[in-house]
Parts: structure tokens; sequence; C-alpha cells
């Protein structure tokens, strides 16, 4: 008796200052048209399975973010895109678009210029210049709160902004941590206390928790440590968390329209970001590089008992 063939998906490895990013080109679940929110809620509520699949162990890790292409709802736009993780789908991912761009022109499929991306969470428009970076115009993002005292268990009172950047963000600069690879296993402890404890006091559904350092490195503004919603941490300053930090600066007057901040990430690799205002928002740009690190199928054989991945929800 011959085995049944396995599923095939294609995918493109990226990673966006060692954040990867698995893009998804081919064998994807079909989601049908509509705007891409209404896509990304039938990908979370009937295929979450292929969610698993792609990014979960054994074939993926607890760090990787998957990035399915999709056809564009939104006029004008060039392609479409729904990012998603360990335990969900997110609303943006700016290490993601970045990485997203670069596997395309990989792929023959984006010249240096711009591109014109449909998210869930609205339109971004993402440059490739002639050196191989990228710039993100990153959805319009705005503070909500400014220094939030939250009680957390075990800690005490922890200040910070709840900010939006793409994705939901409680930001801390006083947290008495260090801010070193070294010490991941302590942070990571630390900031899922307090998002626990931000969610617990009812603000919008944090996903990511955002401590800020200074950075040992000349040129740099700040280092920062992000919380990722399944429990892993951002290896790249994260384009949505600096896009929120952004939005914080602006609103306390710490940054002028155009000026540049540069994000450093715990492993330090960096962003450069600036704003221009809209309304009672700001317009972030976020600006990196990516690196394509890896081509190929992912098979998922129907005798595989992990072909649907080691589901963590
Ligand atoms: O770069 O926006 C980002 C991001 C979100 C989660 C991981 N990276």
């Amino acid at each position: 008796m011959s085995p049944v063939a396995p599923h095939v998906i294609r995918i493109v490895d990226s990673h966006t200052g060692g954040e990867p990013t698995r893009l998804v080109i081919e064998g994807g679940p079909e989601l049908g048209g509509g705007p891409l929110a209404e896509r990304a809620r039938r990908f979370r509520e009937e295929f979450d399975h292929y969610r698993s699949a792609i990014v979960n162990e054994p074939r993926g890790s607890d760090v990787m973010v998957g990035a399915l292409v999709v056809e564009p709802h939104e006029p004008g736009c060039d392609v479409g895109v729904i990012f998603f993780n360990n335990v969900g789908v997110l609303g943006m991912c700016g290490h993601g678009a970045i990485g997203l761009v670069v596997s395309l022109a990989s792929l023959g499929r984006a010249k240096p210029g711009v591109v014109r991306i449909d998210t869930p969470v609205g339109v971004v428009a993402a440059t490739l210049h002639a050196d191989g970076s990228v710039s993100v115009d990153n959805v319009p993002s705005h503070r909500q709160a400014a220094g939030a005292a939250i009680e957390v268990p075990g800690i005490g009172v922890v200040r910070g902004d709840v900010a939006w950047g793409g994705n939901w963000f409680f930001l801390v600069e006083e947290h008495g941590q260090r801010l070193e690879p070294a010490n991941v296993a302590a942070l990571l402890d630390y900031t899922s206390r307090v998002r626990a404890a931000v969610n617990a006091r009812g603000f919008p559904e944090i996903d990511h928790v955002e401590l800020f350092a200074p950075s040992p490195t000349a040129g740099v503004h700040s280092r920062n440590f992000v919380l990722c919603p399944g429990g892993a941490y951002d290896r790249s300053p994260c384009g949505t968390g600096t896009s929120a930090k952004l939005a914080c600066l602006a609103a306390a007057g710490k940054l002028a329209e155009g000026a540049e901040w540069v994000q450093e990430s715990i492993v330090g690799s960096v962003f450069r970001g600036c704003y221009r205002r809209e309304g009672d928002q700001i317009r972030p740009t976020i600006t990196g590089t990516a690196h394509v690190c890896g081509e190929g199928v992912l098979l998922l054989a129907p005798s595989d008992p992990f072909r649907w991945g080691i589901r963590n929800t």
C-alpha cells in the first residue's frame, strides 16, 4: 500500500535583527476573500492547526513568527499578510514586515521602491531601499495611558505607559532590571508577572511588555527587552514596540516630529525610527534590515502525530 502524500507548505525563512519570520508562500489555509481582519479571524477560528504546524515545534520554535501571504483586499495594495506566532494571530509585526519585503525581493516579487501591504490592522507602506534595508510606515500609533501604577504580586508597584503600535504594549522605564542577554530568564519572569498584573487591571489586552535601559553603544538612544504574547522575547528591537515607544515619546514631548530614535534590542540589533503627526496619533516609520536564511518546504504527513505541531495553547 503506498503511503498517503504529505501536505506541502512552501516557506522562506528570514531573520530581522535576529528575530525570525517564516513566510508562507504556498500550501497555507484557504481563507477566502474579504477584509484582512475578517480573514485573520477565520484563520484564528478555523485554521489554528495550520498556525501551529508552521511555527510550533517540531518544525518551528516559540520564537518563530509566521507570515501568511494572501491576496490584498484594500485597493492599491501589492500584497496582503497575516502575521502569527506560537500562540495566535498578531495585528501587525514590524520585524515581520521587513522580513516579508526582503523575502519577496529574494523571490523576485518585490523591487526597490514602495510595497503597499494590507494587514488585519490597516495598510502599511514599506520601502525597499537600494542598500537592502526596509522602512515601514506603520499603522497610526498612540499612547493610551501614561505612568499607570500597577501593583505586581511579588514585585511591588511598577509604573508604565500603555500604547498601541500595531499591537498593545506596556512600556516600563524604571524596573531595576539588567537588560543583558545573560539575564533573559529573570527578564522573562519579571515581564510575565507585569503583564498578568496589567491585564488584571483591565487595560486592553496587553500583548507585549517592553522594558527600556540606556544602551552602552554610542549613537543608540535606548536598549529594550520585549516580552511577546507566547512567552518568547523579541530578538529584534520590535517594530510595533518601537512604534509604541515613539508614540509615548511624542506624547511626552520628548522627541520632535522627524527626529531620529535609534532603538537597540537585547541582542544588539538596531531599528531606526521617526514619526510624523496624523491628527491626535502619530505615523511611525521603522527602518531595519533582514536576511533570508532558508528556503524550503514543510511536509505534513498524515501518519505524523505532530504534523499540526506541538500545541501549547
Ligand atoms: O517587530 O512588531 C514586531 C514584533 C512583534 C512581535 C515580534 N516582533
